[in-house]
C-alpha cells in the first residue's frame, strides 16, 4: 500500500552556464519524488526542465504543486505492487502534467523492481546492453572554450560525440560557431546541433545546407513543434539526419510523426513522453517505423539519468547513442556511489530498482526549504 508521497525541490549549481536558445541555466532545479510503501520498501522518482517555464509547459514548481494537491491524494492507500493501475488512474483523472506522471511512474517501477529484487531495466522487459555512448552538450557560449572543453572530454575518454546549442544567434553566425568546432575536433569525433525549434523553415534551409556540407551529423529540432510539415520537408530535403525532440510530447506524437515520414530520428525523453512506459511505447512506434533512435535527456540528476539509462539499455537499436550526461553537468554529487562514466559510456546500474542510494545528508542540505 502507499503510505506516503514527498515531494521536493534541489537546486544544484551547473559546472558552467549552459546556453541555450530559450535559456542561459546557472543552476538546475531537480524535482525528486520518495514514495514510501507500508512493506518498507520506498521507492524514488525525478522531473526537471530547463529553465522555469522556458523549455515547457511545467516548472519545478508546478510539478511539486501538482503532485501534492492532485496527484498523491489520488494514489494514497492504493496497491503499490502495482504500478500499472496506478498510472492507469492517473493517465485517466490527470490531464497533461507529463513531467510530474514520469517522475511518479519512476517512483513506482523503482520501488516495484526493488520489491522482486530486479534491476529496473529488467521490469522494462530486461536490457540488452550494459553501457550506452553517451554525448556532451558544449554551450558556454564561446567557440575558443568549447574547443578546449571537447578537448579535454576526449583526453578523458569520457565524450566523443558533441552537440552544440545553436539558435540564439544569427543563422550565420551559428554555423561559422560549428564549423569552427567541426574542423579543430576532426572526422573521428561527432558533431550534432541542436536548435530547440529557433530557426524559421527558411533559416533552416539555409542554415542545415551548410552544417551538411561541413560534416555535421545530426540536425536536432530545427523548427517549431508546431510545424511537424516544415520537419518533414526538411528531412526529405538533406541528408544528413533531422531529429525531432520538442515535437515528441508522448507517442501519440510519434505516431503523427512517423505517419508522415517527418523525422529521421526521435529523441525518446523519459519526462517529455509522460514516463518511462509511454517513452517505451514511443521507442517501439520509432522502431516499428523504421525511425532511429537517440536516448535524450531533460537534464535530469542521478534519479532520473539512471531511470532513462534503465529504459534505452531495453531498446533493440539506439542509432545516434544517448546525452545521459545530466550528473555531470552539476556540481554536487548527491549518490554515495556516482553513477559510473568510463571508455565515452555510461555504465547502467545493476543493482535493484533503479541500482542508485542517496548521500540523504548531502540531499538535506541542499533541499529548497
Ligand atoms: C534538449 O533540448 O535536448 C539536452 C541536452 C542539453 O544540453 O539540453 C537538453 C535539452
Ligand atoms: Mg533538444
Amino acid at each position: 500500500m502507499i503510505q506516503a508521497i514527498e515531494t521536493f525541490l534541489v537546486d544544484v549549481p551547473t559546472i558552467r552556464a549552459h546556453k541555450l536558445s530559450v535559456a542561459t541555466m546557472q543552476s538546475q532545479t531537480l524535482v525528486l519524488v520518495r514514495i514510501r510503501c507500508a512493506d518498507d520498501i520506498e521507492g524514488w522518482g525525478e522531473a526537471t526542465t530547463i529553465g522555469g517555464l522556458s523549455y515547457g509547459e511545467e516548472s519545478p514548481e508546478s510539478i511539486k504543486a501538482n503532485i501534492e494537491a492532485h496527484i498523491a491524494p489520488q494514489l494514497l492507500r492504493m496497491d503499490a505492487r502495482n504500478p500499472a493501475a496506478c498510472m492507469a488512474r492517473l493517465r485517466k483523472t490527470v490531464q497533461g502534467n507529463r513531467f510530474a506522471k514520469c517522475a511518479i511512474e519512476t517512483a513506482l517501477l523503482d520501488a516495484q523492481a526493488r520489491r522482486l529484487g530486479i534491476p529496473l531495466s529488467e521490469l522494462l522487459g530486461g536490457r540488452l546492453r550494459d553501457a550506452l555512448p553517451v554525448a556532451w552538450t558544449l554551450a558556454s557560449g564561446d567557440t575558443a572554450r568549447d574547443i578546449a572543453e571537447a578537448e579535454a572530454m576526449l583526453e578523458r575518454r569520457r565524450h566523443r560525440i558533441f552537440k552544440l546549442k545553436i539558435g540564439a544567434r544569427s543563422v550565420e553566425e551559428d554555423v561559422a560557431h560549428v564549423l569552427a568546432i567541426k574542423k579543430a575536433l576532426g572526422d573521428e569525433v561527432s558533431v550534432r546541433v541542436d536548435v530547440n525549434m529557433a530557426w524559421s523553415e527558411l533559416d533552416a534551409m539555409r542554415g542545415i545546407a551548410a552544417l551538411q556540407d561541413g560534416g555535421i551529423d545530426l540536425i536536432e529540432q530545427p523548427v517549431r513543434a508546431e510545424l511537424p510539415g516544415a520537419l518533414a520537408r526538411l528531412s526529405a530535403r538533406f541528408a544528413v539526419p533531422v531529429m525531432a525532440d520538442e515535437a515528441l510530447k508522448g507517442p501519440h506524437d510519434g505516431l503523427a510523426l512517423a505517419r508522415n515520414e517527418a523525422a529521421d530520428v526521435f529523441a525518446i525523453k523519459i519526462c517529455q513522453a509522460g514516463g518511462l512506459i509511454p517513452a517505451r511505447q514511443l521507442a517501439d512506434v520509432a522502431q516499428l517505423s523504421g525511425v532511429a533512435l537517440y536516448g535524450g535527456t531533460m537534464l535530469e540528476g542521478a534519479v532520473g539519468t539512471a531511470a532513462s539509462a534503465h529504459l534505452f539499455s531495453t531498446f533493440a537499436s539506439l542509432e545516434f547513442g544517448t546525452e545521459l550526461f545530466g550528473p555531470l553537468l552539476l556540481t554536487e554529487e548527491l549518490l554515495r556511489e556516482p553513477l559510473v562514466y568510463r571508455d565515452f559510456m555510461l555504465q547502467v546500474p545493476d543493482g535493484p530498482g533503479l541500482g542508485i542510494r542517496f548521500d540523504m545528508g548531502r540531499l538535506e542540505a541542499l533541499r529548497r526549504r
